[in-house]
């Protein structure tokens, strides 16, 4: 086969399956669908997940598209009762400043209906905890500095595939930002180009979990069209 050269770059054929639009809705609607049902959870069983399902969401994850083709991220998967302690015990400690005063008024009647405060006992209580690295720069075998573009999009978009491969596989997840994260690097031995960007506790959901009656903005609410008239 000959090969293909386009813009001095190595290339191959792209051919993914080809799908009928009728299926593609029907498809596109069961996704939707599933996705509809996920909820941020934080009442945790301590049932064990195999190490299998959060490898094959890591892996998911990672084919999300990145600034550059350079996928800036470290997934940090943990399942160790004393890391989880320590890390349960610095988040808290953070936690309590900002909820003691750290936080805006404005920032803590926003959280009013998802009922949180400083206390994450789910934490210790979930088989997994992953925290997700962004790397701001790459370093080469040599170890020179490669600056790392759209780092926060790129870890971003993967964040929302861990998530979305995570709940396909009937777990649960919570998307926990304690503030600041610092202890993070400290606690899980990070290198300086990686900082943290946001830690996911993952498990089942407790048999009794409940979640606040929210309800989800319409379409209308979230998009706005722009159609040439026929
Ligand atoms: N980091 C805190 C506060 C918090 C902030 C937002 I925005 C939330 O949606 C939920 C919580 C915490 O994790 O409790």
């Amino acid at each position: 086969m000959t090969k293909i050269i386009k813009a001095g770059f190595p290339h191959v054929p792209y051919r993914p399956e080809r799908v009928e639009p009728s299926e593609g809705l029907a498809r596109g609607q069961a996704l939707f669908d599933d996705l509809e049902r996920r909820r941020s959870v934080r009442y945790f069983t301590d049932q064990p997940v195999p190490r299998e399902m959060i490898e094959i969401a890591i892996r998911a994850a990672s084919t999300a598209p990145s600034g550059a083709h350079q996928q800036p991220w470290t997934f940090v998967a943990i399942a160790d009762k004393g890391i989880q302690r320590q890390i349960r015990e610095a988040a808290e400690e953070e936690e309590r400043i900002s909820y003691g005063g750290r936080m805006s008024d404005e920032w803590i009647e926003a959280l009013r209906p998802i009922g949180t405060d400083w206390r994450k006992p789910f934490l210790e209580t979930v088989p997994w905890v992953v925290v997700v690295f962004a790397q701001h720069y790459g370093v080469d075998e040599d170890g020179q500095k490669r600056k790392h573009f759209y780092v926060r999009e790129s870890v971003g978009i993967a964040c929302g595939m861990f998530i979305a491969a995570l709940h396909q596989m009937g777990l649960s997840t919570l998307t926990h930002t304690p503030s600041p994260m610092g202890f993070l690097s400290k606690i899980l031995d990070r290198p300086a180009n990686e900082k943290p960007f946001i830690l996911l506790p993952i498990g089942y959901p407790a048999d009794d979990a409940t979640v606040p009656d929210l309800r989800r903005k319409t379409l209308s609410e979230v998009s706005e069209w722009k159609i040439s008239d026929p």
